[in-house]
C-alpha cells in the first residue's frame, strides 16, 4: 500500500492517511464568524476522506483579517461558531486544523472577486493596518501601514494567544501559525519591510524575535499532545 494512504502520527495526534487539506480562505465570513459556508466546506472535505482538514487562514483580531470577508478567533462568538465545524470534521474521521494569522499591511483589502486590491482610504469598510515600519507592500496594495510601536507588537502577541486557546477550546487538535505569504509574521523577517531599529529588526535574530516570541508564548497555552506547526515564507513579498 502506498505509504500517502498509511496512517501518520504526531505528538497524541494520529492521522487516517497523509493527505491533508491546506487551508483556503472562502472571504465568507461575517464579522470574523464562519458559517454554514465554512460548515459545509469544511465538513464535505473531511468527509471526502483526508487525515487533516486545516480551517482557512483566521485572524487574530478584527484589523489582522486579509478582507471583511475573513474568520477570525478574537471572540467567543466565533470560537463558538468553529466548535460545531469542528465537531463536524471529526465524525468525518479526520483531524480539525487551523491556521491563524494577521495580514499586516496585506491587512484591508477586498476579496478577490472585488479586485484583490486595499480597500480605498476613507472607505468605512477598510481600516488602519499595521506592519513592523511604515512601508507599503506595493503594487495593487498601496496603503502604507502603521509602524507598530512595543505596545502593538506586545498587544499582537498576546492576540495569537487568546486566538490559540479559544482554537484549542473549540477542540481543535493541530495549530498552525500563518508567518508566510508577506503577511505581518513574514514582515518581520524581511530586510524590505522590516527597517526597525530596535529589537525586533536588524540582525536575523531581531527578525526573527517576533516570531520566537509569539511561538513561545503559544507554546504555554498549546497542548502539548498537539501538534503546533507555522507556515514560513521563504521567498521575499516585497
Ligand atoms: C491564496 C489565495 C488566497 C489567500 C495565503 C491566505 O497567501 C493566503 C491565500 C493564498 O496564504
Amino acid at each position: 500500500m502506498p505509504a500517502l494512504f498509511t496512517p501518520f502520527r504526531l505528538k497524541g495526534v494520529i492521522l487516517r492517511n497523509r493527505i491533508a487539506v491546506s487551508p483556503m480562505c472562502q472571504y465568507s465570513a461575517e464579522d470574523g464568524v464562519p458559517n454554514d459556508w465554512h460548515y459545509a466546506h469544511l465538513a464535505m472535505l473531511a468527509r471526502g476522506g483526508s487525515g487533516l482538514v486545516i480551517a482557512e487562514a483566521t485572524a487574530v483580531s478584527p484589523e489582522g483579517r486579509i478582507t471583511p470577508g475573513c474568520t477570525g478567533l478574537w471572540n467567543d462568538g466565533q470560537a463558538e461558531a468553529f466548535a460545531g465545524i469542528v465537531r463536524s470534521i471529526k465524525k468525518a474521521g479526520a483531524v480539525p486544523g487551523i491556521q491563524i494569522g494577521h495580514a499586516g499591511r496585506k491587512a484591508s483589502a477586498n476579496r478577490p472577486w472585488e479586485g484583490d486590491d486595499h480597500i480605498p482610504e476613507g472607505d468605512p469598510r477598510g481600516w488602519q493596518t499595521i506592519a513592523p515600519s511604515a512601508i507599503a507592500f506595493g503594487a495593487h496594495l498601496p496603503k502604507v501601514p502603521r509602524a507598530m510601536t512595543l505596545d502593538d507588537i506586545a498587544r499582537v502577541k498576546a492576540d495569537f494567544v487568546a486566538a490559540a486557546k479559544r482554537a484549542r477550546d473549540a477542540g481543535f487538535e493541530w495549530l498552525t501559525l500563518h508567518f508566510a505569504h508577506g503577511y505581518l509574521g513574514q514582515s518581520f523577517f524581511s530586510v524590505h519591510a522590516n527597517d526597525r531599529t530596535d529589537q525586533y529588526g536588524g540582525s536575523a535574530e531581531n527578525r526573527g524575535r517576533f516570531l520566537v516570541e509569539t511561538l513561545a508564548a503559544i507554546r504555554k497555552v498549546w497542548p502539548e499532545d498537539r501538534p503546533l506547526t507555522a507556515r514560513f515564507g521563504v521567498l521575499e513579498f516585497d
